[in-house]
């Protein structure tokens, strides 16, 4: 890690965000939404670490959002605070995934902000990693769904804050990707890494495997030879994971590696996966190739991926650089596909 990096270990977020030191200051207006965020994240943090003293958070409150998920209490509460917290900041669009349509919440403002407010709902009443997911965007002139329907490649910033044994903010400003720690006892989000990295290769992939019988034949042969292990096509051993919070998968892959696949599958309800391309795919894109790694829709990069709808969803493969080129093979290469099964023994001969 270079010495300026080691230096800055310690920093408060606001103190990093103001450091100009990095080679040109993060605009103002943008350090003051993420602060902000980090704010109302600090709030939700101290309400999961009550978990049922905090009352049912991980309950039904009986509606539904605009795609079809059940709200939790925790979603509907955490939406609040941060809806609350970005009204003391320059953000003239707020987008999320519980609300049906973007809000203005200054006319004024500079940004346009979208959110998956809390990830991992299913997740809240067990006590298992949950978060909050952001993604910035400089508002456009040309209206709300101008400032959300663009490319990924124009955010100006993205991060996760992730609930667990520790609270954590991993963010992006475009140079690099940081990880902060919220310090306990003084409340405040501190610098713990200045530049992660994603290790290029892993023999670790994240999946939902009870949806075997619905994927497509690229992510089942990938699997497959994943699974067929040292005698199979590979030539290695692999581990699973599949915690059903995507920040968490995402930390761990920030933390040791690994690829994590929400592919498109057979089902109507999944023709593009599960996960949404505004305001989870694309911040989780941009803070993963910043880091070295890479994010895909099985073909194409997700940050050049254009929306067209606010609650669009995509499929979603990323994480170690090696091994998304490898599913994004699977996808392309002909010889990848269990039609070409006669060369179905050949394809030990990529190994990696
Ligand atoms: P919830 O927030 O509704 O629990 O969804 C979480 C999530 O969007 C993402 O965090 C997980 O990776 C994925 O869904 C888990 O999906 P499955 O429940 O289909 O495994």
């Amino acid at each position: 890690m270079e010495a300026l990096a080691v230096r800055r270990v310690g920093l408060t977020i606001d103190q990093f965000l103001s450091d100009g030191s990095r080679g040109g200051q993060v605009h103002l207006e943008v350090s003051e939404a993420i602060i902000a965020l980090a704010g109302a994240a600090g709030r939700i943090a101290a309400l999961v670490r009550k978990g049922p003293l905090a009352g049912a958070l991980g309950s039904d409150t009986g509606q539904n959002n605009v795609d079809g998920d059940v709200q939790k209490k925790l979603d509907v509460t955490a939406n609040e605070l941060i809806f609350d917290a970005l009204t003391e900041a320059s953000v003239r669009y707020f987008a999320s995934e519980e609300e049906e349509a973007i809000l203005t919440l200054d006319k004024k403002g500079k940004l346009a902000v979208a959110v998956d407010p809390l990830d991992g709902s299913s997740n809240i009443d067990v006590n298992i990693s949950i978060g909050t997911i952001f993604s910035i965007y400089r508002a456009s002139d040309d209206g709300a769904t101008a400032s959300f329907f663009r490319p990924g490649r124009e955010q100006v910033a993205a991060g996760y804050f992730v609930y667990g044994p520790h609270t954590a903010l991993v963010l992006t400003t475009g140079t690099g990707t940081q990880l902060f720690v919220l310090d306990p006892a003084e409340q405040k989000f501190k610098l713990a890494d200045a530049q992660l990295r994603i290790v290029p290769t892993t023999s670790e992939f994240a999946i939902n495997a009870s949806n075997y019988r619905h994927w497509l034949d690229p992510v089942r042969t990938f699997i497959d030879d994943c699974l067929g292990g040292a005698e199979g096509p590979r030539g290695r051993d692999f581990n699973m994971r599949w915690v059903a919070s995507l920040v968490a998968e995402t930390h761990r892959i920030f933390s040791r590696g690994g690829v994590f696949l929400y592919p498109a599958d057979k089902r109507g309800r999944y023709a593009n996966g599960r996960l949404r391309l505004i305001y989870e795919a694309a911040p989780i894109a941009f803070l993963v190739e910043q880091a070295g790694g890479a994010a895909i829709d099985g073909i194409d990069p997700i940050l050049e991926l254009v929306p067209s709808e606010l609650h669009q969803r995509t499929p979603l493969i990323f994480g170690s650089a090696d091994k998304v080129r490898r599913v994004q093979s699977y996808h392309t290469d002909p010889r990848f596909t269990r039609d070409a099964s006669p060369l179905f023994n050949t394809r030990g001969l990529f190994s990696a």
